[in-house]
């Protein structure tokens, strides 16, 4: 178990710790925004009565959002998406044979009634699913409101001071 020093607003979990070098992506983005988080290894199909506890203590242990990345057949967002209330924002981890694919398909199809927050494969999809957990944090909490502006404008200055390199 991995836990910044306030209590976690934020889980981000994976389904091995193979999913880490994707996964940290997540961890990167709600560190810069101060967000405190917990990172834990849940694999669905090899710890899962651990899957269901996660689960299953995520509200009362005050947690706002799950990052649940996993790749293959990828079924910890949803799972975990069947056993709380907490919104689920699903990173698909890139597999070593179908590129990830799997895991998107894995993610995305959920049935009607039980919705996982569906981002892109690999490192974009994990930092916008933390991003996604900022803008929806923000939404009560002008101060973060205020650093995701500060955010987007940097973001913005960098866009404007690309330049194409010469042909
Ligand atoms: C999934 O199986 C994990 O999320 C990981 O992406 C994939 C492979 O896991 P390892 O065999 O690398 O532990 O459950």
């Amino acid at each position: 178990m991995n836990d910044t020093h306030a209590a976690p607003k934020v889980g981000v979990v994976m389904g091995s710790s193979s999913d880490w070098e994707v996964m940290r992506h997540a961890v990167d983005i709600l560190a810069e925004f101060g967000v405190p988080c917990e990172t834990h290894v849940v694999s669905a199909h090899r710890m899962p009565l651990d899957m269901v506890d996660y689960g299953g203590q995520a509200r009362s242990r005050g947690l706002a959002a799950i990052i649940a990345g996993a790749g293959g057949a990828a079924h910890l967002p949803g799972m975990l998406a069947a056993l709380t209330p907490v919104p689920v924002f699903g990173v698909p981890v890139p597999s070593r044979y179908l590129r990830g694919e799997d895991s998107l398909l894995s993610i995305v199809q959920m049935p009607k009634g039980v919705p996982v927050a569906t981002f892109a494969i690999g490192e974009a999809g994990a930092a916008n699913a933390a991003l996604h957990v900022v803008a929806t944090l923000a939404v009560s909490d002008a101060a973060l409101a205020d650093k995701l502006d500060a955010y987007r404008a940097r973001q913005t200055a960098a866009a404007r001071a690309m330049v194409v390199p010469p042909q």
